[in-house]
C-alpha cells in the first residue's frame, strides 16, 4: 500500500489563525526592548539631547562615525536571566527585542554581515541568551525586526542628508535577499514566537513584497505570528480583516495610543514607552507613574487588546532604575489581580466612569479606579449575579441589586488598592 503522499498534508501556512493566536490572546501583557548601539550615546549628540534609537538619522551621523560604536559596545552587566525575571515578575508573558533596528546593527552573530554583536568587544549571542532565559522562565521569545536598514549598501532610499553614500550601485532586491537570509537565521536559531516587523513605510517596500515576506516567514515556521507592519501601509487598523483584501499580518499595532473603543473582531497590541523614548535616553526622566501604567494595561484589556510596554536598556546592559521600579510595582498589582487580565475578553458593557470591565467566561471583573465614597457602584449591564467579591481579598463580599440603571453594588469598606481594586462577579448564564 502506498503511504499517504505529502501533498495530502495541509499546506504549511494553513495553520488556523485562531490556533496560532491562542497564547498571544491569553497573554495580554509583554515587554518590548529597544537596545542597540544607540544606547551608547544615550540620546545625546553635540549638545542636543532629544535623540534615541533614531539618533543616526536625527543627528545626521555619518555612517563611518556611527560604525565606531561597535568598538565601544560592551554591556558587561547584561544578564539575560535578570531581564527575563524582571519581565516575568511584572506579569509579562512575552518579550519582544530588537534583533535589528533601523540602524541595521544586529544583536546576534549574523553570518550575513559584520555589523553585528560579534564585531564588538562583547561578542556574545544576545539573542541566544535571551531565548534560553525565556524558555527557562516560560516566556515567549519574540523579535522586532526592521525592514528599514540605514547601514546596508543595497537598502534604498538613502537618507536625504547622506551625501557621502552614493546609491548608484544599490540593488533593493539584493537587500531583500539579505534580509530574508537574516530572517532564516533568526527563525532557525532562535525560533521566535512573533516577528514584529517595522520600517515598512518607506523605500521600495510594497504590498507584494509584504505578502512575499509574510509567506516566507510562515514557510519557515508555520505557527509564527507576524504583525501587520510586514505589509505596506498597514499601520492603521482599518481593513485588517476587511473582506476582499489580502492584507497581511495577524495583529494591528497602534503605537503610543489606545484605540478609544478597541477594534472589534481584530487582534491588536498597543506598544507604548514608559517615558518619552524607545531607546535609552539618559536625560528623559519623564516616566509614567505605576498607576498610569497599570491602568493602561487594564484599559487595553477592557478593549480586547494586548499591552507591549517598552524598556530601553542602558549601554552597560542594565535597565534604567525607574523602569526596574515600575516593573516591580506593576508585578505587585498583577500578583493579586492578574486573573482579571490574562485570558480575558473585552468589556461586556459600555465603559463606566469609575473604571473598566473585563470578562472571562462567567466571571466579570470590575476594575474600580475611583472607589465610591458612598459605596454605590452602578455597572451598566443586567445579569444575574451568583457571587460578588474582591479578587484580591475574597472574604470581602458585597451585595448586589438589579436596578433599571443596571446592576448596583454596595461596596463596603475602603478601596483594596489605590491603583485599581478588582471586584469579581460571577454571573449566571448569558
Ligand atoms: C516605530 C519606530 O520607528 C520606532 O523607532 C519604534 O521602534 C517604534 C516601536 O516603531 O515605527
Amino acid at each position: 500500500m502506498a503511504m499517504p503522499v505529502l501533498a495530502d498534508e495541509p499546506a504549511a501556512n494553513a495553520i488556523d489563525q485562531d490556533q496560532r493566536m491562542e497564547w498571544w490572546r491569553d497573554a495580554r501583557f509583554g515587554l518590548f526592548i529597544h537596545w542597540g548601539l544607540y544606547s551608547i550615546p544615550a540620546g545625546e549628540w553635540q549638545g542636543n539631547t532629544n535623540h534615541a534609537e533614531w539618533i543616526r538619522h536625527t543627528a545626521h551621523i555619518p555612517l563611518e562615525t556611527y560604525n565606531q560604536y561597535t568598538d565601544e559596545f560592551n554591556p558587561t552587566e547584561f544578564d539575560a536571566d535578570e531581564w527575563v525575571k524582571m519581565a516575568k515578575q511584572a506579569g509579562m508573558k512575552y518579550l519582544v527585542i530588537t534583533s535589528k533596528h533601523h540602524d541595521g546593527f544586529c544583536l546576534w552573530p549574523s553570518d550575513q554581515t559584520e555589523f553585528d554583536v560579534s564585531s564588538t568587544p562583547f561578542d556574545r549571542d544576545i539573542m541566544g541568551e535571551l531565548k534560553e532565559a525565556c524558555d527557562k522562565h516560560g516566556l515567549k521569545f519574540c523579535m522586532y525586526h526592521s525592514i528599514m536598514d540605514w547601514h546596508h549598501p543595497d537598502y534604498l532610499p538613502r537618507r536625504e542628508w547622506e551625501k557621502d553614500r552614493p546609491a548608484d550601485d544599490a540593488d533593493y532586491d539584493r537587500y531583500v535577499t539579505y534580509m530574508k537570509a537574516q530572517l532564516k537565521e533568526l527563525i532557525e536559531r532562535y525560533d521566535p514566537a512573533v516577528l514584529w516587523f517595522d520600517g515598512e513605510w518607506e523605500g521600495t517596500w510594497t504590498h507584494e513584497r509584504g505578502i512575499d515576506l509574510d509567506e516566507y516567514c510562515r514557510s519557515l515556521k508555520p505557527d509564527i505570528i507576524v504583525n501587520n507592519r510586514v505589509d505596506k501601509g498597514r499601520r492603521g487598523m482599518a481593513g485588517l480583516n476587511a473582506e476582499g483584501t489580502d492584507w497581511r499580518g495577524d495583529f494591528g499595532t497602534p503605537e503610543q495610543e489606545i484605540p478609544a473603543t478597541g477594534v472589534p473582531g481584530v487582534d491588536w497590541e498597543s506598544c507604548m514607552t514608559m517615558n518619552g523614548h524607545w531607546g535609552y535616553n539618559k536625560l528623559d526622566k519623564n516616566f509614567k507613574s505605576t498607576t498610569d501604567l497599570v491602568r493602561k494595561l487594564i484599559d487595553i484589556a477592557s478593549k480586547g487588546g494586548n499591552y507591549l510596554l517598552n524598556v530601553g536598556p542602558m549601554a552597560n546592559g542594565e535597565f534604567p532604575e525607574e523602569s526596574i521600579e515600575r516593573l516591580a510595582e506593576m508585578g505587585a498589582w498583577m500578583d493579586n489581580n492578574g486573573d482579571s487580565i490574562y485570558g480575558t475578553t473585552a468589556s461586556p458593557c459600555p465603559m463606566p466612569e469609575w473604571g473598566r470591565v473585563t470578562r472571562k467566561g462567567d466571571r466579570v471583573f470590575l476594575h474600580v479606579f475611583d472607589w465610591p465614597a458612598d459605596g454605590k457602584l452602578v455597572v451598566p449591564f443586567a445579569a444575574e449575579v451568583t457571587s460578588c467579591k474582591l479578587l484580591a481579598a475574597p472574604q470581602r463580599t458585597f451585595e448586589t441589586n438589579a436596578t433599571p440603571k443596571g446592576l448596583e453594588l454596595m461596596l463596603t469598606g475602603d478601596a483594596e488598592n489605590s491603583i485599581a481594586s478588582v471586584v469579581e462577579l460571577t454571573i449566571d448564564g448569558e
